[in-house]
C-alpha cells in the first residue's frame, strides 16, 4: 500500500519547478515507490506569485512565512528551494521540527553553516537529500557502474568543467530574483559553489576523496548595479575558477568552471582515463556515455588493436540505469528526469533504510573542497582537505 507524505516546498524559482515536476511524476512512472508525496503547501514572501505558482503545480494552499509552514502539522517533508544564505535557518529549524529534508545544491554558504546542519540532521535522524542532479543522468550513472565493474583499472586523470556564458554583460545587475547567483551575500560564492560544487559531487562519487588543491579564480566585472538598492556595488563572487586536486587513489585532476566561455551554455564534461579504459560525458549530449575499452576486467585480453576505438553509447536501453522507467529503446529523455530519479532514490532509501546519496554529510564534503579552492585561490598555495 502507498503511503502519503505531505510536501512544503520553500520558493518557487527554476528550481522549484525542476523538482515540483519530479514530485508530479515520480509515482506515475515509478510506480513501484512504497511513497507518494501530496503537494500540501508552497512558500514564498510574495502572496500573489506564490499563489500563481500553487495553482500552476497544485499546491493546495500557501504560506508567506517558511517559519509558519515548519510549524504546521499537516507537513512531513520540507524541500529547501530558496538562495543559500537561507538554508542553514530552514534546514536546523525543519530538522528540530522532525521533517524529511530535501535541499538544493550547494548545500550551504560555507563549512561552518554545513557542519551546523549536519549535526541538526543527524541529531533529530531524518531522512535528507542534497538535489546534486547530475549524479542521475542516466549516462552518468553508467559510468558509475562501469567503473564499479572494474572497466576503467587504475585511475590516473580526471578532468572536469563547466562552463556557461550568461553573466558576461557589465550591465547585468547583481542581488534579488533571479540574479542573486551573482551577490556573495545570497550564494556565497559564485561558480564555484554554483557550477564546480556539481563537478565536485559527481567527481568524487566517481573517482573517490580529494585530498590536496591549489585554485585560481578571477572576477572580470569588479563591480555591478544591485538590483535591490539600484547602487553600484561591487562584486563579491568568482566569475571563474581553474583547480588542480589530487584523489585519494593516486590520480590527478584538473577542473574548470566559468560564466564567461562565450558560446557556451552549460558544457558540462568529465574525463575519466584508467589503465583499462577511459570514460567521456558532456551535458549538451547528455543521452550518451563514450567508453573506450582497452582491457577486458574479466579476461584481462587486449582489445584487437585493428577493432580498439571509442564506443559512444545512446544510453537508452532498458538495462541502462533508470531507461526501464520510461520510452522504449533509443528514444530519449532530458535534464527534468535527473530529479525525478533524485527522488525516486530518496524514497526507495526510506523504504529500505539504505539512505540515498548525497546525504547531507555527503555534501559537506563537497562543501570543505568548494571551501578549500577559494582558501587557495586567496592565498595561492595548495591546500590539504581532511574529508
Ligand atoms: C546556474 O546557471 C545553474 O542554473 C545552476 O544553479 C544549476 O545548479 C545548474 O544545474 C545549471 O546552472
Amino acid at each position: 500500500m502507498t503511503k502519503s507524505f505531505r510536501l512544503g516546498m520553500i520558493g518557487y524559482g527554476f528550481m522549484g519547478k525542476a523538482h515540483s515536476n519530479a514530485y508530479r511524476q515520480v509515482n506515475r512512472f515509478f510506480p513501484d515507490l512504497a511513497y507518494q508525496p501530496v503537494l500540501q503547501a508552497v512558500c514564498a514572501r510574495t502572496r500573489d506569485a506564490v499563489q500563481a505558482f500553487a495553482d500552476v503545480w497544485g499546491y493546495d494552499s500557501i504560506e508567506t512565512d517558511w517559519r509558519r509552514l515548519i510549524e504546521r502539522s499537516d507537513i512531513d517533508a520540507i524541500d529547501i528551494c530558496v538562495p543559500n544564505h537561507l538554508h542553514q535557518e530552514i534546514a536546523v529549524a525543519a530538522a528540530e521540527a522532525g521533517k524529511w529534508i530535501l535541499c538544493e545544491k550547494p548545500l550551504a554558504k560555507t563549512v561552518a553553516e554545513a557542519e551546523a546542519m549536519v549535526t541538526a540532521i543527524e541529531k533529530a535522524g531524518v531522512p535528507n537529500i542534497v538535489w546534486y542532479n547530475y549524479r542521475r543522468v542516466p549516462a552518468v550513472s553508467l559510468a558509475k557502474q562501469l567503473i564499479d565493474e572494474d572497466r576503467i583499472g587504475r585511475p590516473f586523470h580526471y578532468r572536469a568543467s563547466f562552463l556557461q556564458d550568461w553573466t558576461m554583460s557589465p550591465e547585468l545587475p547583481q542581488g534579488g530574483a533571479a540574479l542573486w547567483r551573482l551577490d556573495a551575500e545570497a550564494a556565497g560564492s559564485g561558480v564555484t559553489g554554483d557550477l564546480l560544487a556539481h563537478n565536485i559531487d559527481t567527481a568524487m562519487w566517481l573517482n573517490g576523496p580529494i585530498t590536496r588543491l591549489v585554485a585560481s579564480t578571477e572576477t572580470f566585472v569588479k563591480e555591478r548595479r544591485h538590483q535591490e538598492t539600484g547602487q553600484l556595488a561591487p562584486v563579491g563572487i568568482d566569475d571563474a575558477c581553474m583547480v588542480l586536486v589530487r584523489f585519494a587513489n593516486g590520480s590527478m585532476g584538473t577542473f574548470e568552471s566559468t560564466r564567461y566561455a562565450r558560446g557556451h551554455k552549460a558544457l558540462k564534461t568529465f574525463e575519466l582515463n584508467g589503465a583499462d579504459g577511459s570514460l567521456f560525458f558532456d551535458l549538451h549530449d547528455d543521452q550518451y556515455l563514450h567508453y573506450f575499452e582497452y582491457q577486458s576486467p574479466t579476461t584481462h585480453q587486449k582489445v584487437e588493436s585493428h577493432l580498439a576505438g571509442w564506443r559512444k553509447i545512446h544510453v537508452t536501453n532498458g538495462e541502462h540505469p533508470y531507461m526501464n522507467h520510461w520510452w522504449v529503446p533509443g528514444l530519449t529523455i532530458g535534464y527534468e528526469h535527473s530529479f525525478v530519479h533524485t527522488l525516486a532514490d530518496f524514497l526507495t532509501g526510506i523504504e529500505s533504510g539504505n539512505p540515498a546519496a548525497p546525504t547531507f554529510r555527503d555534501a559537506l564534503n563537497t562543501q570543505r573542497v568548494c571551501e578549500a579552492i577559494l582558501t587557495s585561490a586567496e592565498v595561492g598555495q595548495w591546500v590539504d582537505i581532511r574529508l
